[in-house]
C-alpha cells in the first residue's frame, strides 16, 4: 500500500507551522518503536525543533537499545501543553492506554505513523503502510518529503528499527525496499556490525543460563504445530533476569523444523501473563492475538492473558488457535 501524497503534504504543512513536537511510542517499546521515535525526533531537533520523546509508563527501555543516540531523552509519558503537534509511532491502537487518549485530545494534530495492518487510523493524519517492514522504514521514506534530512545518527536509530522488526532482514516483511533503504543508511555511515554487537551480543550470563533452562522444557504440540516455552515469575527471580531481556527468546523456538506457531508465555505478575506469538506465513497469528485482546502483525503478535496460571493460559491459546482454524475453513 502506498501512503497518500495528500497525507504527507499535510504533515509537511503541520511541521512548518510549529516550533515544537511530541513523539510518542507504544508501551513496552521494542526496537522499532524506540528506533522510529528517536530517528524522527533527532531529525526534528536537527532542524531546530524542541522535541519531547515519551512512552507510556512504566517506561523501560531494554538495555540493548541504550547505545542509540538521544536515548537518554526518552521519558515516561506526562501531560502535555495544549495544542502540541503529536507524532504517534508504531502504535496500532491507542485506545487501551487511557493517558494516551487524554493527551491526544489536547493536541493540535495527531500524526499516526505505523505499519500494523490493524491500525485504527486514529490520527488526524495517517501515514500507514502495512507493507513496510518497520515503522522506521516509513519514517526514512517520507523524511525528505516532510522537510527533514536523515543524518548518520537518525539513520542509526531507524536502521535499528528495521533490523529488529524484520528479524535481521529474514522475516516475510523484508522486501526489496527494505534492503534499498538499509543500503542507503550504510552509505550515511551506519555500521551494521556495530548495531549487531549492541543488540545481539549484549546478553547477560544470567539470561544465557535462563534460556538454557527454558528451552530444555520447551514443548512441541505436533497436532496444531505449536512449539511453546514458559518463563515463570520464579524463573525470572531465580536467574535474576528482567522481562525486557527475554524479548528475543522466542526466536530460539522458531528454529524448530516443522512448527507453524511459536509461543512464549512470560509471567509478569500473578494473573498477568504476557504471551508472544510468531507464525509461519500460512498462519495468521495476528487474528488469534486479537481474539484474546491483543494485536499485531500476521506473523508476529501478542496479548496479555489474565489467567491465573500457565496451564490455563495455554488452554486459552490452544482454544483460540482452534477457532482460528475453523474460521479459515469457512
Ligand atoms: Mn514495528
Amino acid at each position: 500500500m502506498v501512503i497518500e501524497q495528500a497525507e504527507i503534504e499535510k504533515v509537511f504543512r503541520l511541521i512548518k507551522k510549529c516550533s515544537s513536537a511530541v513523539v510518542l511510542g507504544h508501551e513496552n517499546p521494542d526496537g522499532d518503536a524506540i528506533g522510529s521515535s528517536l530517528g524522527l525526533a533527532l531529525m526534528l531537533e536537527e532542524k531546530g525543533y524542541h522535541v519531547t520523546i515519551s512512552f507510556p509508563e512504566p517506561l523501560r527501555i531494554p538495555k540493548r537499545y541504550l547505545f542509540l543516540p538521544g536515548v537518554v531523552k526518552c521519558q515516561a509519558l506526562k501531560e502535555i501543553n495544549d495544542g502540541e503537534l503529536i507524532f504517534v509511532m508504531d502504535c496500532a491502537n491507542p485506545d487501551r492506554i487511557e493517558v494516551f487518549q487524554s493527551i491526544l485530545e489536547k493536541s493540535k494534530a495527531v500524526i499516526n505513523i505505523d505499519h500494523h495492518p490493524d491500525n485504527t487510523r486514529f490520527g488526524s493524519v495517517n501515514l500507514i503502510d502495512p507493507d513496510a517492514g518497520a515503522t522506521a522504514e516509513i519514517v526514512y521514506s517520507i523524511a525528505p518529503e516532510i522537510g527533514l534530512e536523515v543524518s548518520r545518527d537518525s539513520a542509526l536509530c531507524l536502521y535499528t528499527g528495521i533490523v529488529t522488526d524484520t528479524g535481521r532482514f529474514q522475516f516475510s516483511n523484508t522486501r526489496e525496499t527494505t534492503f534499498k533503504i538499509a543500503s542507503e543508511m550504510v552509505h550515511l555511515g551506519v555500521e551494521p556490525n556495530y548495531v549487531y554487537e549492541n543488540i545481539y551480543q549484549s546478553d547477560s550470563l544470567e539470561y544465557v543460563r535462563l534460556i538454557g533452562k527454558v528451552l530444555s522444557e520447551a514443548v512441541f504440540d505436533r497436532e496444531i504445530g505449536l512449539v511453546y516455552a514458559m518463563i515463570t515469575r520464579r524463573d525470572f527471580d531465580e536467574f535474576g533476569v528482567n522481562v525486557e531481556e527475554t524479548e528475543d527468546l522466542i526466536d530460539a523456538l522458531r528454529t524448530l523444523k516443522g512448527h507453524r506457531i511459536a509461543a512464549v508465555f512470560r509471567e509478569i505478575e500473578a494473573g498477568k501473563i504476557r504471551v508472544s506469538l510468531r507464525s509461519r506465513n500460512d498462519v495468521d497469528i495476528g487474528s488469534v492475538a486479537r481474539k484474546l485482546g491483543g494485536g499485531g502483525h500476521r506473523v508476529a503478535a501478542g496479548y496479555i492473558s489474565r489467567k491465573k496460571n500457565m496451564e490455563d493460559a495455554l488452554k486459552e491459546l490452544r482454544g483460540a488457535i482452534g477457532f482460528g482454524r475453523r474460521d479459515s475453513r469457512d
